[in-house]
C-alpha cells in the first residue's frame, strides 16, 4: 500500500496544502482531504489514496466544510448553567465521583459513551472505569447499534471478529443486504457495490419489509414480514442441507450442525410472509452461488431476538464454509465511525479490553498487571437500558455521558430524559451547548469536535485510520481523552499522564500485544513504534501476514478452535394490539446524521427531507383518515409524537416508518424515540428499535404555517420543525387552536411587529413579512390547510428585497425547482421530472449531462433511478 503523507499537496491547486483525515460519520470510514485557501475557506474532498473510498464521498462527507462554524458550540465548562474554569469543573467531577464510590460503592458511578469517540478517548474511559473506579458500568450507544452482532460473533467465533473485507463486495457474485439501507447509510460502499455490479454482473438481493432506495439497484427485493429474518435464514439452512450444499470438509471445523438444523427445520414459509416462488428464487440463488456476501445491519441487530438472527445468518455461512475467503462471508457493517474501535478497546459493559473477556480471571489478571491498577471489575456492568433505569431509581449516583445524545436516541426517550434530569450528578461532554441531553447536565464539558482533534478510528473492515486536526480548538474546548485523564488524575489515580493521543495509542497497542499472548485476535502491537503522525490506513491483522481475513482456514478463536453453529428458534416480535395496531419501524434518512447536531447546520443537507415524517401505506392512511401533507399523531404506551404524513406504498400496510433524527432543538414533537418501547434482546441487551406498536390518528390542526427567518425562532405551538437554509432557517408550524389575533401572534414569533401583512379572511390565510431597510428578515404564511408554497424559492429570498415575498411563489419566468433531490448540484424534483417528461434526459447519464444531477457524490443516484423507473413504467402502461 502506498504511504501517503499526512500533509498533502494537491496537484489540482498549486500552492494549496492541507490535511489528510477521516470522515466523522459512518462506519465506511472514508478518507478525506481538507484544504484551506488564504481566506480560510475550507474544502473537503475524498482522498484518492484512502483504500476505503478511493476518492469518493457521499453527500454528508461532501458537506463537512459547512459544519465547521462555531455557532452553537459549547466553548467553556459550565456548572449548573454558569460558566466555570476547567479546574473548578474537573475538581468537582473528581470529588463527586470519589464521594459516590466511597459512600455507595463503585457501581454507583457510570459512564455512557459512544461509538463516535476516537479509540484513544475510548481507551481512557474504559481504563478509568474498569481498572480504577473498579466497576464495569461503562456502556455505549453501540449497545443500541452493534451489540447483537457482537454477541452473535462471540457465540459463533469465540471473539467479536468481522471476518471480511470491503474487497469482498467487489469479488462476490451475490450480495445479500439484510436489514440494511446501504444506499443511504453506507453510500460509498453502496456505490462500490453498484460499480462491481456494472463490471461483473453481481446479483443483489435486498431483504427489508420496506422498499428502500437500496432496492433500486437490486435484482430481488424480499419484503418479508417484520422480524422474520431468522425464519428465512433457518429455511435457507434446511435448504442447503437438503440439496447437497453443506461443505463437509469445512464442517470438520465447526460444532453444532445437527442441533442447528433440527431447530431450523421448524421454520416455515408462512412465517416469512413471502410467496413460495420468491422464497424459492432466493434459496436457489444463495445455495447455488459460492461467492456470496451477506451484509447485515440494524434490521437484524435492533430486534428482541437480534443475536439469534445474527447466528441464523452465520450458521448458513459456516455450514457452507463461505467465510473468510475472497468474495464470501457474513458482513456486519458498523454504523458509527469508531464502533469497531470501541469494541477493540472493550468499551461495552460486558467486555474487558483488546477482545479479552471480563469473566476470565487470567485475562483480568493480565490487564490489571498491565494497567497496574488497584482493582478490576470482575462482572459485567449495566447495559444501556438498565443503566438509565439505575439512574432513575438511584442506584447510579453519578453519570458521565460523552459524545452521545441519549435523551433523543434511547428507546423510551422521555423516561430516559427524566432519569438523567433526576440523577444526583450528571456530567455531559459535548461539542454543542444545547443538545437535549446537555440541557439536563449539572456539569457541561466543552469537547473539541472533528477537525480539532487527533486520534484513530477503525472502520467496518477493521481498517485503522487517523483523524487529524486541521483547526484550532475554539474557546476552551478540550479533547475527550484529556477530560477523562484529568478527572482520573484528580481522583488520585496514576497511569493517566499521557501528553498526547499518540502516547495513548502506543499504550493500547502494547496492551494488545499482551492480549495476543492470551490468544486474542486483536493484536496490533506491531504498530507500537509506528510514526503516529504519518500512520497510513492499516487493516488488522496486518494484511501482509494474514490476507486481512479471518476463519477461511477453518480456525476460530474458541478453546477447541472450532466454529459454533447455534440452534436458533426463530421468533416473531410480539403482536400489535387493538389499542396500538400499527408496528412502527424507524431508521435513517440519506442526508442527516442521528440527532443532527452537525449535519443540521448544513443547508444543503436539510433540502432532501427537512421535516420529521411518517411513511404510511395508502390503505392505512385511508383507514385512519390521513390526507397527504397533513399531520399524524402517534401514541404508544411510552409517549407521543406528531409527524408529517407521507403516503407511500414503499411500506406495507400496518408497518409505517419514521426517521429518528429530530430533537427538542429541531422538532420537539417529532422525537420518535419518545414512542419506542424499551424492549431488548435477552442476550445482547440491544433495544428493538424497529418494532414498536403504536396508535395513529390525524392531528386535529386548526391551522398550518410555514416561516422563514434570519433570526433563530423558538415558536410556541403544538408542532414545529426547523431546518437550516442559506442565511437562516425555515420552519413548518401547526396548532390545534388558532390564536385570536394573528398579527399579535406574528409579532411574538418574530420578536417585532411585521412590516407587511396580507390577509384573506374568506380563505383563512394570513401572511406576514418583516423587513429592515427593505431587506426581508422573515416571513410567515398561515392557512387552514397545509400551506402550498414554493419553499425553496421563499428561503432564497432571505436578505433580498422584500417586495413580493408574500406572493409565496416565484414569478412565471422562474419555474419552481421543487424539493431538492441532488443536494450537491442543487437540482430539484420538479426540474428533474420536467427533464424526464420532456424527453431531455431518459437515463442516469443524461440527467447528469443535462442537469448535473448525481454527478458529484452520487448519493442521489438511487432516487434518480427510481424517478426514471417510474416514468418508464408509466409510459409502458399508457
Ligand atoms: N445517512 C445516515 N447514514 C448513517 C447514519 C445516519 O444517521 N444517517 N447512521 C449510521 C449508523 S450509527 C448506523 S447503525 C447505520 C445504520 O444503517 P442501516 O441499518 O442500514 O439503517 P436503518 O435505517 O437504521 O435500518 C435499516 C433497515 O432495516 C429495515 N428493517 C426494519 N425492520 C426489519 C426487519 O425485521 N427485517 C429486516 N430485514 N429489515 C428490517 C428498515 O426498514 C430499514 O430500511 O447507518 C450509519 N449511516
Ligand atoms: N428509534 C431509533 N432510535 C435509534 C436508532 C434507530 O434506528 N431508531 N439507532 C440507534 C443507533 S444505531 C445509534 S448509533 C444511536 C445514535 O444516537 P446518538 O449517539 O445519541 O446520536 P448523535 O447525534 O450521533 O450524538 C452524538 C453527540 O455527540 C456530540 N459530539 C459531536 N462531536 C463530539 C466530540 O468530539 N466529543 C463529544 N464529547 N461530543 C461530540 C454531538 O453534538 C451529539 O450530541 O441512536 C440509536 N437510536
Ligand atoms: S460514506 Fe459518507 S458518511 Fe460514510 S464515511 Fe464516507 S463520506 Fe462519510
Ligand atoms: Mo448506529
Amino acid at each position: 500500500m502506498p504511504v501517503s503523507p499526512a500533509i498533502f499537496r494537491t496537484s489540482r491547486q498549486e500552492g494549496v496544502s492541507g490535511t489528510r483525515t477521516t470522515c466523522p460519520y459512518c462506519g465506511v470510514g472514508c478518507g478525506v482531504l481538507v484544504a484551506s485557501d488564504v481566506k480560510g475557506n475550507v474544502t473537503v474532498t475524498g482522498d484518492p489514496d484512502h483504500p476505503a473510498n478511493r476518492g469518493r464521498l457521499c453527500v454528508k462527507g461532501t458537506a463537512l466544510g459547512e459544519t465547521l462554524a462555531t455557532d452553537g458550540r459549547l466553548l467553556a465548562p459550565r456548572i449548573n448553567g454558569a460558566e466555570a474554569g476547567w479546574d473548578a469543573a474537573l475538581d468537582l467531577i473528581a470529588t463527586r465521583l470519589s464521594q459516590a464510590v466511597a459512600m455507595h460503592g463503585p457501581d454507583s458511578v457510570a459512564l455512557y459513551v459512544s461509538g463516535q469517540l476516537l479509540t484513544e478517548d475510548y481507551y481512557v474511559a474504559n481504563k478509568l472505569m474498569k481498572g480504577f473506579i473498579g466497576s464495569a458500568n461503562i456502556d455505549t450507544n453501540s449497545r443500541l447499534c452493534m451489540a447483537s452482532s457482537v454477541a452473535g460473533h462471540r457465540r459463533a467465533f469465540g471473539t467479536d471478529t468481522v471476518p471480511g473485507q470491503y474487497e469482498d463486495l467487489d469479488l462476490a457474485d451475490l450480495v445479500v443486504l439484510v436489514g440494511s439501507n446501504l444506499a443511504w447509510c453506507h453510500p460509498v460502499l453502496h456505490q462500490r457495490l453498484m460499480a462491481a455490479k456494472a463490471a461483473r454482473g453481481t446479483k443483489i438481493v435486498v431483504i427489508d419489509p420496506r422498499r428502500t432506495a437500496t432496492c433500486e439497484g437490486a435484482d430481488l427485493h424480499l419484503a418479508l414480514a417484520p422480524g422474520a429474518d431468522a425464519h428465512l435464514f433457518n429455511m435457507l439452512l434446511s435448504h442447503l442441507a437438503d440439496n447437497g450444499h453443506l461443505n463437509t470438509a469445512f464442517l470438520q471445523n465447526v460444532q453444532g450442525l445437527e442441533a442447528a438444523l433440527a431447530t431450523a427445520r421448524i421454520s416455515d414459509v408462512t412465517d416469512t410472509g413471502l410467496s413460495p416462488a420468491v422464497l424459492d428464487q432466493f434459496l436457489t440463488l444463495w445455495a447455488g452461488t459460492e461467492k456470496v456476501v451477506t451484509v447485515y445491519s440494524q434490521g437484524i441487530n435492533q430486534s428482541d431476538s437480534g443475536t439469534d438472527k445474527v447466528n441464523a445468518i452465520l450458521n448458513c455461512h459456516l455450514a457452507t464454509g463461505r467465510i473468510g475467503c475472497p468474495g464470501m462471508g457474513p458482513f456486519s457493517v458498523t454504523g458509527q465511525p469508531n464502533a469497531m474501535g470501541g469494541r477493540e478497546v472493550g468499551g461495552l459493559a460486558n467486555m474487558l479490553a483488546c477482545h479479552l473477556e471480563l469473566e476470565n480471571p487470567d485475562h483480568r489478571a493480565a490487564v490489571q498487571g498491565f494497567w497496574a491498577c488497584p482493582t478490576m471489575a470482575d462482572r459485567p456492568g449495566l447495559k444501556a437500558v438498565d443503566m438509565f433505569r439505575a439512574a432513575e431509581d438511584g442506584r447510579i449516583r453519578a453519570l458521565w455521558i460523552l459524545h452521545t445524545n441519549p435523551a433523543v436516541s434511547m428507546p423510551d426517550a422521555d423516561r430516559v430524559a427524566r432519569a438523567i434530569a433526576g440523577c444526583d450528578f450528571v456530567v455531559v461532554s459535548d461539542a454543542f451547548a444545547l443538545t437535549d441531553t446537555a440541557r439536563l447536565a449539572d456539569v457541561l464539558l466543552p469537547a473539541t469536535a472533528w477537525g480539532e482533534k487527533d486520534g484513530t478510528v477503525t472502520n467496518s473492515e477493521r481498517m485503522i485510520s487517523r483523524q487529524r486536526a486541521f483547526l484550532p480548538a475554539p474557546g476552551q474546548a478540550r479533547p475527550d481523552w484529556w477530560q477523562l485523564a484529568q478527572v482520573a488524575r484528580r481522583m488520585g489515580f496514576s497511569g493517566f499522564e499521557w501528553a498526547s493521543p499518540a502516547e495513548i495509542f502506543a499504550e493500547h497497542a502494547a496492551l494488545s500485544g499482551v492480549a495476543g499472548t492470551l490468544g486474542s485476535d486483536f493484536d496490533i502491537s506491531g504498530l507500537r513504534g509506528a510514526d503516529y503522525e504519518e500512520l497510513a490506513p492499516v487493516v488488522w491483522p496486518q494484511a501482509a501476514q494474514k490476507g486481512g481475513r479471518f476463519f477461511g482456514n477453518g480456525r476460530f478463536h474458541t478453546p477447541d478452535e472450532r466454529g459454533r453453529m447455534v440452534p436458533v428458534t426463530a421468533r416473531l416480535p410480539a403482536k400489535v394490539t387493538q389499542a396500538h395496531p400499527f408496528r412502527l419501524n424507524t431508521g435513517r434518512i440519506r442526508d442527516q446524521w442521528h440527532t443532527m447536531t452537525r449535519t443540521g447546520m448544513a443547508p444543503r443537507l436539510s433540502q432532501h427531507l427537512g421535516e420529521p415524517y411518517l411513511e404510511i401505506h395508502p390503505a392505512d392512511a385511508a383507514r385512519v383518515g390521513l390526507a397527504p401533507a397533513t399531520l399524524a399523531e402517534l401514541t404508544s404506551p411510552q409517549g407521543r409524537a406528531i409527524l408529517r404524513v407521507m403516503i407511500s406504498d414503499a411500506v406495507a400496510p400496518g408497518q409505517p416508518f419514521a426517521p429518528m433524527h429530530w430533537t427538542g432543538e429541531t422538532a420537539p414533537s417529532g422525537r420518535v424515540d419518545a414512542l419506542v418501547a424499551p424492549v431488548t434482546d435477552p442476550v445482547s441487551g440491544q433495544p428493538a428499535s424497529k418494532s414498536t406498536p403504536v396508535a395513529i390518528r390525524p392531528f386535529a390542526a386548526a391551522w398550518y404555517g410555514f416561516a422563514i427567518s434570519q433570526r433563530d425562532l423558538m415558536p410556541a405551538c403544538d408542532y414545529w420543525a426547523k431546518a437550516s437554509v442559506n442565511g437562516g432557517a425555515q420552519l413548518e408550524l401547526a396548532g390545534a387552536h388558532a390564536p385570536e389575533d394573528w398579527a399579535a401572534w406574528a409579532t411574538k414569533l418574530f420578536g417585532a411587529p411585521p412590516t407587511t401583512t396580507l390577509t384573506d379572511l374568506a380563505r383563512g390565510t394570513h401572511r406576514f413579512a418583516i423587513a429592515q431597510r427593505g431587506q426581508l428578515q422573515g416571513a410567515v404564511f398561515v392557512a387552514r390547510d397545509p400551506v402550498l408554497l414554493a419553499r425553496g424559492h421563499l428561503a432564497s429570498l432571505l436578505g433580498a428585497a422584500e417586495g413580493g415575498a408574500l406572493a409565496g411563489r416565484p414569478g412565471a419566468d422562474q419555474p419552481d425547482p421543487g424539493p431538492t433531490v441532488c443536494a450537491c448540484m442543487n437540482v430539484g424534483l420538479n426540474t428533474i421530472l420536467r427533464s424526464i417528461a420532456e424527453g431531455d434526459a431518459l437515463s442516469l447519464q443524461a440527467l447528469g449531462e443535462v442537469l448535473g444531477a448525481g454527478t458529484n457524490c452520487g448519493s442521489c443516484r438511487p432516487e434518480l433511478a427510481a424517478l426514471l423507473h417510474r416514468h418508464i413504467q408509466r409510459e409502458a402502461a399508457e
